[in-house]
């Protein structure tokens, strides 16, 4: 009578381990404070909510945000972000591409 699926990821309780390996494809040095705050920026730049940006995503994030259109700066934000060069930025790609702008 009960739903399984449902019982189960509600009955493993989230340990440690099960949090850091899920971070593990980007070896990143993200406090949860930077990791939330990124995660807020890349929501707002994922218009159309399916996880990843692409670059028509990241003109209409951009202008809704308020910040002021260059041309040919989101290509270039694109290009720079998208490690894999797969057309879309993920959470991974952009976390590890803020962190370089800010070391930078
Ligand atoms: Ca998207
Ligand atoms: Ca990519």
């Amino acid at each position: 009578m009960e739903v399984k699926a449902d019982d189960q990821s509600k009955r493993s309780p989230s340990t440690n381990s099960n949090v850091q390996s899920q971070n593990r494809n980007h070896n990143h040095t993200l406090t949860p404070e930077q990791e939330e705050h990124y995660s807020e920026l890349f929501d707002q730049l994922d218009v159309d909510g399916d996880g990843r940006i692409d670059a028509k995503d990241l003109k209409e994030g951009l202008i809704r945000m308020g910040v002021p259109q260059v041309p040919g700066h989101a290509q270039k934000f694109m290009k720079k972000s998208d490690q894999n060069e797969d057309g879309h930025v993920d959470f991974a790609e952009f976390a590890i591409c803020l962190e370089n702008m800010r070391k930078n």
